[in-house]
């Protein structure tokens, strides 16, 4: 099959593409985007592209032809080959035909910000699942855009012109990839459905665990308030899309008292449909969680913005009700006071720390813990002086308090969350006071 899915940006040997980055201005971008493209100019920092030149142009609306304007393509044309770029990357999503049409215009390779999202994607997943949904991702958008890939067969042909019903040897070829393709694609989504029904088994097993999941923007230091917290040896770089798969940990929030937590895939400002659905899967960590840990990067100057994007992430997959703490995470690289004070005005119950320095890691620890046993009620439980599994059923779940021994029985005053009472019954308690 003649399907590209290798990496836009190539990295052979090691050495990394010259990127001409281009933005256009619409006048309902967000007033706070200081710098236009310097997201885009991370994003292709980490695909393996240096930024060479940065391009905005000012328009009402998007050339519904080439996105930019046609004067303006051929200008960036000229300039890619001034100074030997070797792409150009548009800070926008490209309809099928604009990106072909840039492409003639421009003279040259032209990909925009939602195959860059994927490459990165491309590039980093590793584990069977995060790489079964990157391809799902890639599949799809690809099936539209086929045609692009056999324009040249179809000048080169030489069969019918494009009169209707005329079909040359590269219409048939885009007819047999599209089935290809359409067939990959219900391939995929099968085994992701398998891998998923292994997954919901491994979430049930913790079913009766208290589980928080770390959501936020990428980059904002999820990982590393997860290392902070729970000593978890993870991956953290200062680079976009660090996380691609979740990782779970035991993190003791008291002695003897441990919940789950997860890390999981970050969010972005216009992060491609196709990978938010197809990393659903990935992301339901986040819509099953007990307690969302949104972690913000107090230090970003964007980082209002980012956390409307990722409230509005988190609605999109279903987790809008998910009770939350807030991060305000990398107080240790605020500068700006006043910024840091519009974050705190908008999240006034969040908590500052830095998983760097550990500053207000404790306090964090503190709030989840709150969090946890706030729920709790106080019960009495009535059982067999002898069961010692009940006994350290409750001591685990709970807080054993008196212990009497009325008749031949044994009655605890125990302090517990509501989610561990359902399983008293089946370790041999009866609940007699709530
Ligand atoms: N100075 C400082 N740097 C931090 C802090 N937290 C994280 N960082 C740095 O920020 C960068 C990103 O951290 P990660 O933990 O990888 O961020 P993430 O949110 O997991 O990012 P993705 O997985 O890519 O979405 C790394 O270079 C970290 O060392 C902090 O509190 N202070
Ligand atoms: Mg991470």
């Amino acid at each position: 099959m003649k399907i590209d899915t290798a990496p836009k940006i190539r990295r052979e040997r090691g050495d990394r593409e010259r990127a001409i980055l281009v933005g256009v201005q619409l006048p309902d971008a967000p007033a706070s985007y200081r710098e236009p493209l310097q997201e885009l100019a991370q994003l292709a920092d980490t695909a393996g592209a240096d930024t060479i030149e940065r391009i905005v142009q000012r328009r009402e609306k998007p050339d519904p032809r080439t996105f930019i304007g046609k004067g303006k393509a051929a200008e960036i044309g000229e300039r890619a080959r001034e100074l030997e770029a070797d792409l150009v990357i548009v800070d926008h999503d490209l309809s099928p035909s604009q990106a072909r049409n840039l492409e003639k215009v421009t003279g040259g390779r032209v990909i925009d910000r939602t195959e860059l999202i994927l490459d990165i994607f491309v590039r980093r997943a590793s584990s069977a699942m995060a790489r079964a949904q990157v391809e799902l991702a890639q599949m799809e958008y690809s099936l539209p855009r086929l045609k692009r890939l056999w324009t040249h067969l179809d000048r080169e042909g030489g069969t019918a012109g494009p009169g209707i019903g005329a079909r040359g040897p590269g219409e048939k070829q885009i007819e047999t990839d599209r089935r290809l393709v359409r067939r990959r694609i219900r391939d995929l989504r099968r085994s992701l459905e398998t891998m998923q029904a292994h997954r919901v088994r491994q979430t049930r097993a913790r079913g009766q665990y208290f589980t928080a999941a770390l959501v936020g923007y990428t980059n904002a230091g999820k990982s590393t308030v997860l290392r902070a917290l729970t000593g978890a040896d993870v991956l953290i770089e200062d680079r976009l899309f660090a996380t691609l798969d979740t990782t779970t940990r035991a993190w003791e929030i008291a002695p003897g008292k441990p919940i789950f937590l997860s890390d999981t895939v970050g969010f972005i400002r216009d992060l491609p449909h196709h990978l938010v659905s197809s990393f659903l899967a990935t992301l339901e960590e986040a819509r099953f969680a007990d307690l969302l840990l949104h972690v913000v990067d107090a230090a970003d100057p964007d980082v209002l913005d980012h956390i409307e994007v990722v409230e509005k992430a988190l609605f999109d997959i279903g987790a809008a009700g998910v009770p939350r703490i807030y991060v305000l995470n990398q107080v240790d690289r605020v500068k700006d006071g006043l910024a840091l004070r519009l974050v705190e005005e908008r999240l006034p119950e969040g908590i500052k720390t830095s998983a760097v320095t550990g500053e207000g890691v404790p306090a964090l620890r503190d709030r989840v813990h709150d969090y946890v046993t706030r729920r709790h009620t106080d019960i009495v439980v009535e059982g067999d002086p002898g069961n010692g599994r009940l006994l350290s059923y409750l001591r685990e779940w709970g807080e054993v308090g008196e212990i009497t021994y009325p008749d031949s029985v044994v009655h605890l005053h125990v302090r517990i969350a509501p989610r561990y009472i359902a399983r008293i019954e089946e370790a041999g308690g009866v609940i007699l006071d709530k």
